[in-house]
């Protein structure tokens, strides 16, 4: 335990020979209100500096209507923790605040409203081209680590939205989020984890958190937590390969924010284009409709005078020729008759 503990704490990002420019990880801790964050963010501050065991991590939440707080925590070198409460309920991601909160596009330990953050946001995404601007500042790898609590169960119709928020996430920065499930003892452990394997999730720790009451120092809670580390060293090590530069990467989550944020307003233009292309169609084939029924209605005279006659021209010529030749039929009929009545009348006569 205590090489495991050496070699995370002597972890020197900067000297990683392919470290492509990136000085730091910075563990985006996000997840719904009372999932377990600031205590496991506690857990593993303590884990990794037995000495301290913070008195309990300031809650993330702040004044109605104000965007939250995001806490810093640097737990060594190169290692940070940023404690992001922008998630108040798991069907309130669309609005994208999360989003802007996990790729660091909102300030840290500082209070501020969204709608103000949103602004500086446009701002940043505005000078995009612009070559004259600041160099960045940070240099962080981002690894977004999702926590749950095993407490809150998740119900069918949830999981879409659990999966939408993960996905959207992992697009956005580009790593698989890791899924720190809490109150490891409560019942649905496994079927907790069984969901978010569903939703495509390879990286779940399950873990016990040290609370306020109860931080006697346990060996495996200890590990549990150091296990962590080293899987999240190891992941960032592996995908340091397949990455540009963390200027680059800025760039392109804060463009993916800023699209995110106005999806919505997109979508409801094409709602809108939508609705009239329906009133478009609507309004021509009323057109069609009326324009028919004008026709009929002047066809309708004729029609009338026409009833007798049959629809079809060569079939009418069919029938008159038919009854001339039936009448013309039986005239010849009848003279034959006459005739033949004259004749014996006149023989008889002789
Ligand atoms: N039994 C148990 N309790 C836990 C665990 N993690 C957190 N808690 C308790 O759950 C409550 C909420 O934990 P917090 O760490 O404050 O949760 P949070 O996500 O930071 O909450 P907000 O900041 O309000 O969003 C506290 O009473 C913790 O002591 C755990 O793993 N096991
Ligand atoms: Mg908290």
């Amino acid at each position: 335990m205590m090489d495991t503990l050496r070699s995370i704490k002597s972890l020197r990002l900067s000297e990683y020979h392919d470290n492509k420019g990136f000085d730091q990880i910075l563990m985006q801790i996000f997840g719904l209100p009372r999932s377990g964050k600031s205590s496991f963010i506690n857990s593993c501050e303590f884990a990794l500096d037995v000495s301290k065991f913070k008195k309990y991590a300031k809650p993330g939440h702040s004044k109605r209507g104000k965007s939250a707080v995001r806490r810093s925590h640097q737990l060594t070198d190169s290692i940070w923790m940023v404690n992001n409460p922008g998630l108040r309920a798991i069907h309130a991601f669309h609005d994208g605040e999360i989003f802007a909160q996990l790729g660091d596009f909102l300030p840290r330990d500082e209070e501020l409203e969204w709608s103000e953050c949103k602004e500086t946001l446009y701002r940043q995404h505005d000078r995009l081209n612009d070559k004259d601007r600041l160099k960045i500042l940070f240099c962080e790898f981002i690894v977004p680590v999702f926590v749950h609590s095993i407490s809150n169960p998740i119900s069918e119709e949830e999981i879409p939205l659990y999966k939408e928020l993960l996905d959207t996430t992992r697009k956005m920065t580009g790593m698989n989020p890791f899924v720190v499930l809490t109150h490891k003892n409560h019942k649905g452990k496994n079927s907790m984890t069984n969901i978010f394997k569903g939703m495509g999730i390879k990286k779940i720790f399950t873990v016990e958190n040290y609370a306020v009451k109860n931080h006697q120092p346990v060996r495996e809670k200890h590990e549990e937590m150091l296990h962590f580390f080293i899987e999240v060293i190891n992941e960032v090590k592996l995908s340091l390969k397949d990455r540009i530069t963390p200027k680059d990467e800025r760039d392109e989550r804060l463009r993916f924010v800023v699209k995110y944020i106005n999806r919505s307003d997109e979508q409801k233009t094409e709602e809108e284009q939508e609705r009239r292309m329906r009133e478009q169609q609507k309004k021509k084939m009323h057109e069609e409709i009326k324009k028919r029924h004008n026709d009929q209605k002047k066809n309708t005279p004729k029609e009338i005078g026409k009833a007798s006659e049959p629809k079809n021209g060569i079939k009418e010529h069919k029938n008159v020729s038919e009854t001339s030749f039936l009448s013309s039929h039986w005239l010849m009929v009848f003279i034959i008759a006459v005739l033949a009545v004259f004749y014996i009348v006149v023989t008889k006569s002789n």
